[in-house]
């Protein structure tokens, strides 16, 4: 290829860091700055720091433009690093109303096949709320949901069975543990040949669970706080990690708050698979399914055939979009 021809390729974007995102192509992994066009868009919503102009944040659509997954053009400039020219079209998403004070998207995951949320039995105890936002926004972002109950090796007689509630609704439970090893090879074969997003709050045992299923792949984990019970935030930017037995997992810093982002409030109840079946007869065809009589959602949940965890989480959410954040 003569010098004067640039070199365009495609290829997945597997790590970011400050503004240089790693992409991965059949050329090896460049190092690559976005475009100026681009760039634009470019907030980092956790940093308080920066302060942007009113034609920095004029027209745009999501905090990054740029996702970890997202299938992108680059063109090699010299040797080991690139631009970004374009993002590809994705099939999925993993979106969240971002952090801060700006209503804007902040697209985590793209282009995964499915998002295993992972929470660990103790320490910190599962926040099904937390839980249950996230299958929402997989359910919104076209992703197929698996849920990984850790450290299964820390539950006790008596603590609520999580595995039996969600199996109840239909979601595929793995329960595991990190320190035995229990799950852990069901867990791998669900992540072969596949493009799994992993989240789930801090000290969950997300980090744990990838190196317990592939060794060489040593990333950083850290002790809970053992009082508190609740992870250091060990992990701290999202990449993608290539698997010995084939796939792509993408592992994630622990989320502290999900909001959701472009779920309307009458789709709500649709995105919760359990209750899909009990929505079509309620006297009012515009049915909160909060207050109203005759409301078939509620007769189910009275009758036990929606869980009252599942119906407080779609409340919370409802009441939140309805409020406007
Ligand atoms: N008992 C027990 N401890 C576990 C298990 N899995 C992980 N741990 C411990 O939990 C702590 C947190 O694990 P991490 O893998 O760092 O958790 P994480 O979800 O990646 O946390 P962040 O990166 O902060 O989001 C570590 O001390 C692990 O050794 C498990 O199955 N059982
Ligand atoms: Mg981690
Ligand atoms: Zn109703």
């Amino acid at each position: 290829m003569g010098a004067a021809i640039v070199n365009s390729t495609e290829g997945i974007v597997i790590r970011e860091h400050r503004g240089v995102f790693d992409v991965e192509t059949r050329h090896g992994t460049f190092a690559c700055a976005l475009r100026s066009r681009m760039k634009k868009a470019l907030i980092y919503p956790e940093r308080d720091d920066q302060h942007h102009s009113v034609e920095q944040v004029g027209r745009i659509d999501a905090v990054n433009p740029v996702a970890i997954g997202d299938r992108v053009r680059v063109v090699e400039d010299q040797g080991e690093t690139g631009a970004i020219e374009e993002v590809l079209p994705r099939r999925s998403k993993l979106s969240r109303l971002a952090p801060g004070k700006r209503r804007v998207e902040q697209i985590m995951i793209a282009n995964a096949d499915h998002l295993v949320a992972v929470f660990s039995v103790r320490d910190p105890r599962p926040n099904l709320q937390l839980l249950d936002r996230l299958l929402v926004a997989a359910e919104a972002g076209n992703l197929a949901p698996v849920i990984c109950l850790n450290k299964i090796d820390l539950s006790k007689d008596g603590d609520p069975d999580i595995a039996a509630i969600y199996e109840r609704c239909g979601f595929r439970v793995i329960p595991a543990s990190a320190v035995t090893g229990e799950g852990v090879d069901l867990l791998k074969a669900t992540l072969r040949n596949r493009i799994s997003a992993i989240a789930g709050p801090s000290g969950a045992g997300k980090t744990s669970l990838l190196n317990a299923m592939q060794p060489g792949l040593g990333l950083r984990v850290r002790e809970v706080n053992r009082t508190t019970g609740r992870g250091r935030h060990t992990t701290t930017y999202l990449a993608a990690h290539r698997l010995d037995a084939g796939g792509l997992v993408i592992d994630s810093p622990g989320i502290r708050e999900f909001s959701l982002w472009d779920v309307s409030p009458r789709e709500l109840p649709e995105l919760f698979p359990d209750m899909r079946g009990h929505l079509a007869g309620c006297r009012f065809h515009d049915c909160t399914h909060v207050h109203e009589p005759d409301c078939t959602l509620r007769a189910a949940l009275a009758a036990g055939d929606v869980s009252q965890e599942r119906y407080d989480s779609y409340v919370a959410l409802r009441k939140e979009l309805d409020g406007g954040r």
